[in-house]
Order: C-alpha cells, then sequence, then structure tokens
C-alpha cells in the first residue's frame, strides 16, 4: 500500500438525511481522530473494525460543525480493501463541504472520480468488469438493467470470462509441452481435436457476443424514434403509450419543435420513446433546427416508427424519406384509422403497393385502436427471444465487447492456422493474444492507461 489516503464526499449533493465522507488509507484513522470527536472520549483510531460511535465534527478552532457517527472498517475487509472511515453527517451540501474541508486539512487528499472503486480494483476486491459493474449499477434506467448490473457486480461475467481464458489456457500448455518435449510419448492433440476444442471456446464467447444487442437495449433503452410529416399524430401516439399528457398536440402542423424522450417500460424492457418534429421544407428557423434534430435522431435510433396520416395517404414525401433509411429499421404507422373506417382493404393495398417490403400496421392514436398490435409487433421485431435474466450474461459495455471481437479474431485465425496446416508456434501467438483479449475485460491484461480512463468515468465519491 503506502498510497495517500484519500477522502471525498460519497452521497449525492443536495438535500438528504444522511450525507457521508468516506477516507480511505493508512491515516484513515488518525486523520477522522483529527476532525472528530466521540462522546465517550474513545478514538477512532482505536476501534476495532466495524465499529460505529457517535460523536462530533469539530473545526480547527474547536468549534461545533455537525454531529456524526463514524463507522470503521479496516483494511483489508473494506469496499477498497484499505482502511476506511465513513463519516455520516447531515445531507446538507454545505455542511458536508465544510466537514470535507476539516478531513482534508487534517491530512487527506480530495478523491479523484472513481479513486476509491479504482483502489478496490488494484487491491484485488474486484476486477474490472465487477468495478465497471457498479457504475452500471448506479446509472441503471429500468429495473432489468439494474438486475443485468447486479449479475456483473456477482461475478456473472467475469466468471464467464475467466471460464474460456482456462480453456485457452490449458490448450497452451499442452500445445507447448508438445513443443518442448517432442520425444516424449505421451498423447498428441490431433490438428481435429484441436480445432473442435477452439470452436467450443469459440461458441461460448459468440454466444456473449450476440447478447450485446439486447445488453445495450437493457442498458440503454431501445430507442424508439416517432417520425413524420407533421401532424399526422406522432405526439398522440407518444401520449397513448405513456398514458399521459406528455407531449402537447394541437392540431396546427408543426407543434412539436423540441424532442422529446421519455422512458417506456414494454413488459420489462425499457423504451427510448422519442417524439421529433414532423419533417417539412420549412423557412421558420426553429422549425428547421427540430427537422434538422429530428434527421439526428433518425440515425441514432434502433427502431423509427414511420407515422402517416391515413387522410393523406403515402405521399411522395413520405417516399423520398423513408428511401434514405434500411426498410428493417422501420415499422410504417398508419396513423387515424377512425378517419377512414369501411376503407381498410383499400388502404392497405395502396401502402402495400408504394412501400413495398415495408411492415405496416393501422392504428388511431387518439381512438387507441391497435395500439396493443404494435406493441406486439415491436416486441416480435426486437424481443424474439425470451429475456431471462436468471443466469444468462449479457454483455452491455462497448469495452467488453470491443475485446471480445479482437478475441474472436484471433480465434478465427488460430482455426485458419489449424486448417492450413501451419504448426502450432502459429497457433500459439494467437492463442495468446486470445488470452490477452480476454483478460482485457476482466483487467489481468490491460494497461494502466486504461484503466485511469475506465475509473476517470466513475462519479465523485466512489
Ligand atoms: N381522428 C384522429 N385524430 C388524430 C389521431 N391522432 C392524432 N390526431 C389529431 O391530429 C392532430 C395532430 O396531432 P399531433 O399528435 O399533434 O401530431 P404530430 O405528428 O405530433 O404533429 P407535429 O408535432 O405538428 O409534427 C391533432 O389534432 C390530433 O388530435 C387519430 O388517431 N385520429
Ligand atoms: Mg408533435
Amino acid at each position: 500500500m503506502g498510497e495517500e489516503t484519500i477522502a471525498a464526499i460519497s452521497t449525492a449533493y443536495g438535500s438528504a438525511g444522511v450525507g457521508i465522507i468516506r477516507i480511505s488509507g493508512d491515516d484513515a484513522a488518525t486523520i477522522a481522530d483529527k476532525a472528530f470527536k466521540s462522546k465517550s472520549g474513545k478514538k477512532i483510531s482505536e476501534q476495532a473494525t466495524y465499529r460505529i460511535i457517535y460523536g462530533h465534527i469539530l473545526n480547527e478552532e474547536k468549534q461545533f460543525v455537525d454531529e456524526a457517527l463514524a463507522l470503521t472498517m479496516w483494511a483489508p475487509g473494506s469496499f477498497t480493501g484499505e482502511d476506511v472511515v465513513e463519516l455520516q453527517c447531515h445531507g446538507g451540501i454545505t455542511v458536508l463541504k465544510k466537514v470535507l474541508e476539516i478531513v482534508l486539512k487534517a491530512g487527506a487528499r480530495l478523491a479523484e472520480p472513481g479513486e476509491f472503486s479504482q483502489r478496490a480494483f488494484l487491491n484485488g476486491r474486484l476486477d474490472l468488469s465487477q468495478a465497471e459493474a457498479i457504475i452500471e449499477l448506479i446509472n441503471a434506467k429500468t429495473e432489468t438493467a439494474a438486475n443485468v448490473a447486479a449479475k456483473h457486480l456477482q461475478g456473472v461475467l467475469s466468471s464467464e470470462i475467466k471460464k474460456c481464458r482456462q480453456a485457452i489456457l490449458e490448450l497452451i500448455a499442452s500445445l507447448e509441452a508438445d513443443l518442448d518435449f517432442p520425444e516424449e510419448d505421451f498423447a498428441r492433440l490431433s490438428p481435429e481435436e484441436i480445432d473442435s476444442y477452439l470452436i467450443k471456446v469459440e461458441t461460448t464467447m459468440k454466444t456473449m457476443l450476440h447478447s450485446f444487442t439486447s445488453g445495450r437495449i437493457i442498458r440503454e433503452g431501445l430507442k424508439v424514434a416517432l417520425i413524420g410529416q407533421p401532424n399526422v399524430g406522432k405526439s398522440s401516439l407518444l401520449n397513448t403509450l405513456l398514458k399521459t399528457k406528455r407531449a402537447i398536440v394541437t392540431d396546427v402542423p408543426g407543434t412539436t419543435r423540441d424532442t422529446i424522450e421519455e422512458y417506456y417500460n414494454l413488459g420489462g424492457i425499457p423504451l427510448l420513446l422519442i417524439d421529433t418534429a414532423g419533417i417539412r421544407e420549412s423557412e421558420d428557423p426553429v422549425e428547421k433546427i427540430g427537422v434538422q434534430k429530428t434527421k439526428e435522431i433518425v440515425e441514432q435510433a434502433d427502431l423509427v416508427l414511420y407515422i402517416l396520416d391515413l387522410k393523406s395517404g403515402v405521399t411522395s414525401e413520405d417516399q423520398a424519406f423513408l428511401s434514405q433509411l434500411p426498410t428493417e429499421k422501420v415499422l410504417i404507422v398508419g396513423n387515424k384509422i377512425d378517419l377512414v373506417s369501411g376503407e381498410e382493404g383499400k388502404i392497405r393495398k395502396k401502402i402495400k403497393k408504394k412501400l413495398v417490403n415495408y411492415r405496416f400496421l393501422l392504428i388511431s392514436a387518439t381512438e387507441k385502436i391497435g395500439i396493443q398490435e404494435l406493441e406486439k409487433e415491436i416486441k416480435n421485431m426486437f424481443f424474439a427471444e425470451k429475456w431471462e435474466i436468471k443466469d444468462k450474461v449479457f454483455l452491455t459495455n462497448l469495452r467488453h465487447k470491443t475485446a471480445l471481437d479482437k478475441a474472436l479474431a484471433t480465434l478465427a485465425s488460430a482455426r485458419h492456422s489449424i486448417a492450413s496446416g501451419l504448426p502450432s508456434d502459429f497457433i500459439l501467438i494467437d492463442l495468446k493474444s486470445c488470452l490477452d483479449f480476454l483478460g482485457e475485460i476482466t483487467g489481468e491484461t490491460v494497461d494502466e492507461e486504461v484503466i485511469n480512463q475506465i475509473f476517470s468515468q466513475f462519479c465523485l465519491g466512489k
């Protein structure tokens, strides 16, 4: 150890019943003793681990600043693996800042964002993917996202990665033994055996990789953009789905200017619904910006609900706009079916003819017709598989995905070497890189710069 002792406010900035100052490092107890006087006269440094004592925070002039409870957690039995004292004060930001200042004057250094977690990682309390799960859990926007992050924190992903690494490691050992002791008479693996061994590891890794799309949706929500010309009923559909009057609806075209984003829970799966400004050529500068923004939203969306006003049908503007988008990203929603009752068959035929190969359905946003069918269609498009969080590993982090991509590429290269009849030296090079890439996920083989970069994204005090 021998690291500096660090301190920070670990609770949210705002008003709350309680706020916590966390102090971690070799001098945590001595520093805390300078800021905190217990009611009983006992020193924090004389306490056993996991004790709570009541007392007062006093400034340098021995003036009373706040009441507090001091919680002791001595190394290695703390989050960071170091000596930790947490001062539980009252949760006002001004008072917490005052207490922090006293602690810093007593000899602690202000912690960098994520520094407590970084120390936990460096002291082997968590691996890198588990540390990243903390931030995922803190930022979880839905219950599903929190559940997945909790699984990662428990090490579900790490253990899957470690299993793959172990398998590769065993193969490396066996191939190296062949090279080192060529005369020894033990059963050697044939190229076919090596290949089928690698296929197994590859399959496990690919399954993990494929979970990334779902994983990202779990974390960020499926981005669903409501797009269409002015007045077709985009905001009305948003309101109907959310069952609130979230967006302003009027019969004036160009009502929505800025985008409106709201999370919507579709059977446990988060959808991020984005209502946008109707697309049209406009001279109005505000509307122009809105339309430009709509185009950007379309780019980022996982799904575009392209809304048509069935009274106007499919216009050439609609066709022009849609032609710029990949068909599989679009679901055509014919709205205001209530206004054209009796003409459904004819309308369907027309849409089919003008918009070949698109999925489409007919609804009424205001009369709530076809809404369940719409929800069902979205589910079918994206969530055909069951979202069982139980034991399944979901890849949610882009850094992990990139490392896994690279690891898979090295396996492919190893298999290629086998197929080309190359000697095991070649295969070994790839297998060792594979090992390194997998190790990047859990943090065994990642360089310091990357580690610093990861932890700097954490919030202050974590
Ligand atoms: N009859 C009927 N009217 C609807 C339906 N959906 C929307 N409307 C009406 O159409 C008008 C426009 O609705 P909005 O939801 O504001 O349309 P928008 O696409 O958000 O319009 P902009 O924000 O201007 O681009 C309003 O008067 C709504 O009441 C529907 O299913 N049936
Ligand atoms: Mg609108």
